[in-house]
C-alpha cells in the first residue's frame, strides 16, 4: 500500500509538472510570431522547366538555390490542367469543381456556353481569409484569373476574397500592370500595349515594359512585405507571374529566333525577377528565420514551349504533364533539411490550404470542408508520406481535343501507385503503374481488370458528386482507336 500511495503521489506530481509544461508550450506558440507564407504559382511552366528539375537548356539559379536550401517534391499535383480552376483549387483546399470554374475564365458568352461560373464566389474558403481574420496582413500580387477579365467588368474586387491588398494583371479586378511591348529594332519611344480593353477591369492601371512586370509585382510585394514587419504582423502574399505564358516578350537584349527559345529567355528573366524576393527574404534574419516560401506552376507547359521531364502529355490534358507540377519548398527556419529531394510523398495543390493553415498552428473554425488533407510534416520535410484519398481530376470541358489528340480522357485519378484514366462513361480505359512507367506508356487496364472496375466506379462517382458543367455535349463523336499496349498516340 505505501508504495503504491507513493506511487500515486509522484504521478499527481508528474502530471502538474506536465500540465505546466504543455500550458508553457502554448504560450511559448502563441506568442511566437506566426510563420509569413509567400506563394509562388507561376503560369504554364512544365515539370522539367527549373534547372534543379532537369532543365539543361536554360538556367533557374534563384529557384535551385531555395531548393538547395529546402526541399523539391518530385509527386505534387496541381488539380486542373489549366488556369482558372487551378487557381481556384490552391486558394481555398477544395476541388475547382465545387465552385463551377472547370475551364479558363473568358468572355460571359464562352462561360455559359461550357456551363461554367463567370466568377468564383467570394464565399469559397479563401486560404488567405482565414489567415486575414487571424491577423495577418494579405496580399495577392500578379495574375488573377479567377473572375474578372474580357466583357466581365462586374467581378468583385481581389479584396473581396481575403486580400488587404491586390496588384494584378489583365485577368482581375482592381489595380493592375498592363504589358507594353518592344520587338528588336523597335523604337522604344513607341512600345507596343496589348490587352487594352483590361483598363476597364477597376481603377489603378499601370503601363509596364512586359519583360518586366514580374519585377514589378515583386517590387510592390517588398514594399507589402516592410510594411507588415513594420507593423509587426505575420504575412501571406501570392506572388502570381503572368510568365511564362504566351505571348512571350523576353527583353530585347534577349531576344530568340523560335518559340522555344523566346520561351526560356522569359524563364530565365522571371527567375531573375524572382530572385530580388527571395534574396530579400534571405537577407533579413528575422524574415530569414520565419519565412516559407512555395514555388510550383498552375498547369504544364504550352506545346513547344516548356517541357514535361519524363511525363506525357501539356497543358489542358490529364497526363502527368497537364497536371503534375514541380514543387520548390524553402524555409531555414521551419525546415530542418536541406537540399532534400521527396520522390515519394503523392500529394496536390488542394492539400497545401489546409497544411499551411497548420503549419501556421491555426484553428480551422468555420466549418469548411476541404477537400484537401493537412500534411504538414510532409511540407517540412519530416514524412515521406502521401495523402490518404486518392487525387480525382475532370478535364476543362473545352478540351476534349487539343494538340492533336480527338478525345482525350475526360476522367482520372491517381490512388497509391496507379493512374486511371477514362471517358464521362467509363469508356477507353486507361492503367499506369507511376513507379514503372512514368511516361504513361504501357496501358495496363486488360491486365487488371479489378482495378479498372474499382477506379471506373470512382471516378464517376466522384464525377456525379460535383457539380456539371458542358463537358459531356462539347464532346466531339471521334472515338479513340481501342490501345492495350505499347505506346500510345503521342501528340
Ligand atoms: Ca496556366
Ligand atoms: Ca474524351
Amino acid at each position: 500500500m505505501h508504495m503504491s500511495v507513493k506511487f500515486g503521489k509522484r504521478f499527481q506530481d508528474m502530471k502538474k509538472t506536465l500540465t505546466l509544461l504543455f500550458t508553457f508550450a502554448i504560450a511559448l506558440q502563441t506568442g511566437a510570431a506566426k510563420p509569413n507564407i509567400v506563394l509562388v504559382f507561376i503560369d504554364d511552366m512544365g515539370w522539367g522547366d527549373f534547372s534543379c528539375f532537369g532543365n539543361r537548356a536554360a538556367k533557374t539559379p534563384h529557384i535551385d538555390r531555395l531548393a538547395k536550401e529546402g526541399i523539391r517534391f518530385e509527386q505534387f499535383y496541381v488539380n486542373s490542367p489549366i488556369c482558372s480552376p487551378s487557381r481556384i483549387a490552391i486558394s481555398t483546399g477544395q476541388y475547382p469543381q465545387r465552385w463551377r470554374i472547370t475551364s479558363y475564365l473568358d468572355n460571359r458568352k464562352r462561360n455559359i456556353q461550357r456551363g461554367m461560373a463567370q466568377w468564383l464566389d467570394p464565399k469559397a474558403p479563401m486560404m488567405a481569409r482565414s489567415l486575414q481574420e487571424v491577423g495577418y496582413a494579405t496580399g495577392h500580387f500578379g495574375k488573377w484569373h479567377m473572375g474578372g477579365q474580357r466583357d466581365v467588368d462586374d467581378a468583385p474586387p481581389i479584396t473581396d476574397y481575403g486580400f488587404d491588398v491586390s496588384l494584378t494583371n489583365f485577368e482581375g479586378m482592381g489595380p493592375k500592370l498592363l504589358p507594353q511591348t518592344l520587338r528588336p529594332g523597335q523604337d522604344p519611344a513607341k512600345p507596343g500595349r496589348i490587352w487594352i480593353n483590361a483598363e476597364r477591369l477597376g481603377e489603378g492601371v499601370r503601363w509596364m515594359q512586359r519583360s518586366k512586370i514580374t519585377g514589378g509585382f515583386v517590387n510592390d510585394a517588398i514594399t507589402f512585405i516592410d510594411h507588415a514587419s513594420k507593423e509587426s504582423k505575420s504575412f501571406y502574399i501570392n506572388v502570381w507571374p503572368d510568365d511564362v505564358h504566351s505571348p512571350f516578350w523576353p527583353p530585347v537584349a534577349k531576344w530568340g529566333d523560335s518559340k522555344r527559345e523566346l520561351y526560356l529567355s522569359v524563364l530565365e528573366e522571371m527567375d531573375q525577377q524572382l530572385g530580388r524576393l527571395f534574396t530579400y527574404i534571405r537577407n533579413n534574419k528575422s524574415l530569414r528565420d520565419n519565412t516559407l516560401i512555395l514555388v510550383c506552376s498552375d498547369n504544364g507547359p504550352e506545346l513547344g514551349a516548356g517541357v514535361a521531364g519524363p511525363f506525357r502529355g501539356y497543358k489542358t490534358q490529364l497526363y502527368e504533364g497537364g497536371v503534375r507540377s514541380s514543387l520548390v519548398v524553402w524555409s531555414p527556419g521551419l525546415i530542418k533539411v536541406k537540399n532534400k529531394v521527396n520522390r515519394k510523398s503523392v500529394f496536390s495543390a488542394i492539400d497545401l490550404a489546409p497544411s499551411l493553415l497548420d503549419v501556421a498552428g491555426i484553428k480551422q473554425s468555420r466549418g469548411f470542408k476541404y477537400d484537401g488533407e493537412s500534411l504538414p510534416n510532409i511540407l517540412l520535410g519530416v514524412s515521406n508520406d502521401s495523402r490518404i484519398a486518392p487525387i480525382y481530376f475532370r478535364r476543362p470541358p473545352d478540351r476534349d481535343s487539343f494538340y492533336g489528340d480527338k478525345d482525350l480522357p475526360d476522367l482520372a485519378v491517381r490512388d497509391g501507385k496507379w493512374k486511371f484514366l477514362c471517358e464521362y462513361d467509363g469508356a477507353e480505359p486507361e492503367l499506369y503503374d507511376m513507379d514503372n512507367d512514368l511516361s504513361e506508356n504501357n496501358n495496363l487496364s486488360e491486365k487488371h481488370p479489378d482495378l479498372v472496375a474499382k477506379y471506373t466506379k470512382s471516378c464517376i462517382e466522384w464525377h456525379r458528386s460535383m457539380p456539371s458543367d458542358n463537358g459531356p455535349n462539347l464532346a466531339g463523336d471521334f472515338r479513340r482507336k481501342k490501345t492495350t499496349k505499347g505506346k500510345n498516340p503521342r501528340n
